[in-house]
């Protein structure tokens, strides 16, 4: 399918303010995607289809992750989270998308994972920051995200974490492990021989 019709198809799922957010995701995804050396047609792609359930409906969500085989864990957590694996199920089932790459990074880009890919990273960090976004603490993320992807993807999910916890809701494992991850990782990439 080419681009146009990819785009008609995504807008046709959901209303024009939503397709505002994504049309922000893509722009910076692909710009991410330059800045750190990631594939700039896959996270054009992936961040144009990441919230294509978005606006879907709660009981059709529901209704594919009990008949699809999706994680039925999900329905455990907080319904935000369904739309992500909802997404990546329908682009597959709906507009014939095949790349495993361009669908995992749709399915994680709520959750995040553990050993989160390049793709997954960016589609992941440029929900969070697009220029539409504004919510305590998006500037640090900006900021952090103009030399580090790990450390503003951190950022990124403290921040979700955080409110989360102050809403007395659940957290999804997947985005402790995602976060603990990159910690890591973080840690080891500025761990010297002599410290
Ligand atoms: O779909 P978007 O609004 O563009 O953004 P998103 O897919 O990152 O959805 C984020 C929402 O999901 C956010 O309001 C917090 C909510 N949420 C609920 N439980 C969890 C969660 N997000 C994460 N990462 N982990 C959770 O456990
Ligand atoms: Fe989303
Ligand atoms: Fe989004």
């Amino acid at each position: 399918m080419d681009r146009e019709l990819l785009i008609e198809a995504v807008k046709r799922q959901m209303p024009e303010k939503r397709y505002r957010h994504v049309a922000g995701v893509v722009d910076t995804a692909f710009m991410l995607a330059q800045r750190f050396g990631g594939d700039p047609d896959k996270a054009w792609l992936a961040a144009l289809l990441h919230d294509y359930a978005k606006a879907w409906p709660t009981d059709r969500m529901e209704r594919i992750i009990r008949e699809q085989g999706l994680p039925p864990e999900l329905l455990a957590y907080d319904k935000e989270l369904w739309h992500a694996h909802v997404g990546a199920w329908a682009v597959r089932e709906e507009l014939g998308i095949a790349d495993e790459e361009v669908l995992d990074a749709v399915r994680y880009h709520t959750s995040g994972r553990e050993n989160m890919t390049l793709l997954d990273r960016i589609v992941c960090l440029a929900d969070y920051m697009e220029p539409s976004r504004a919510f305590p603490g998006v500037e640090r993320i900006r900021a952090l995200a103009e030399t580090s992807l790990n450390e503003a993807l951190v950022a990124g999910f403290d921040s979700t974490i955080v409110h989360l916890l102050e809403k007395g809701k659940t957290v999804f494992p997947l985005t402790v492990l995602a976060r603990n991850d990159l910690v890591r990782e973080i840690r080891a990439a500025g761990t010297t021989i002599e410290s």
